[in-house]
């Protein structure tokens, strides 16, 4: 069955105050991914950068999420971008490059996301247009859009590149890593992403994104900040980690039964 609608509904449904959420998955067997994929988020996010992901286990759980009617969101490694055209092949509708601290990073990361006259991405979408059920000329003229490019902003040198960082071509979206940032605002005193100094970076980063008419995106660490954020206009949300969700859910569940058998 074709997905298209699926894929695309992520650059679709994101945009000047979305209020999207997305999973965050570290874990890498595919089914963690797939039965995220069940519940009500609007996309789900597998992490090559700090999470247990390979190219393996991203190939699975795209097509997990897929098939299960959410777009897959994938973040790669520092640096990496190649893995950026490679994990858009194999069906994932956007890819967040962590640590994109000036405009080259920023016109790196583009180039491997988009298609000429854009980008240099190079043609091999074959996994994609299987999903999509679109035709090779389809996919050429729509792949652009469809593939979401999302640059992360964690460090001091990001926010003061924001605004060419935000005016590069091919760059969708930005997204910040409130405890990078937090780290680099303290000049590595802490780790602490409600601190009043990211809070205020983060209004700025919302003001500057939709100034360029780009979409506003952020990790929350806890879903009453992903509330609060949605309500002043961001257009994506992470809400913690499966890691967390399932110590969480399971620390619940042990207190209840173990208060009732005390
Ligand atoms: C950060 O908060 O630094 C992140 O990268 C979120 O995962
Ligand atoms: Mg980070």
């Amino acid at each position: 069955m074709p997905h298209q609608s699926t894929i695309a509904s992520l650059s679709k449904r994101m945009g000047q105050g979305s209020g999207l959420l997305t999973a965050w998955v570290g874990m890498a067997d595919p089914m963690v991914a797939g039965q995220l994929a069940l519940e009500d988020f609007d996309a789900i996010t597998i992490d090559m950068q700090h999470g247990a992901n390979d190219i393996a286990s991203v190939r699975q759980g795209v097509a997990q999420v897929t098939l299960g009617g959410k777009p897959t969101i994938v973040r790669i490694p520092v640096g990496q971008f190649a893995v950026a055209s490679r994990v858009l092949d194999l069906g994932a509708a956007g890819v967040i490059a962590p640590m994109i601290n000036s405009k080259a990073d920023a016109e790196a990361f583009a180039a491997f996301m988009k298609f000429p006259p854009i980008g240099q991405r190079s043609w091999g979408p074959t996994v994609t247009v299987g999903l999509t059920g679109q035709s090779l000329d389809e996919y050429l003229v729509q792949g652009n859009r469809q593939s979401v490019a999302i640059a992360m902003v964690e460090t001091k040198e990001a926010l003061n590149a924001l605004d060419d960082i935000l005016s590069t071509d091919g760059i969708d979206a930005v997204f910040v890593g409130p405890s990078d940032l937090s780290i680099a605002l303290s000049n590595g005193a802490n780790v602490n992403p409600g601190r009043a100094d990211v809070a205020e970076a983060l209004d700025h980063v919302l003001k500057r994104a939709h100034a360029h008419n780009k979409s506003a995106c952020c990790f929350a660490p806890s879903p009453s900040l992903a509330k609060e954020l949605a309500i002043k206009g961001y257009d994506l949300m992470a809400i913690g980690t499966d890691f967390g969700q399932l110590r969480s859910g399971a620390r619940a569940q042990i207190e209840i039964a173990r208060g009732q058998s005390k």
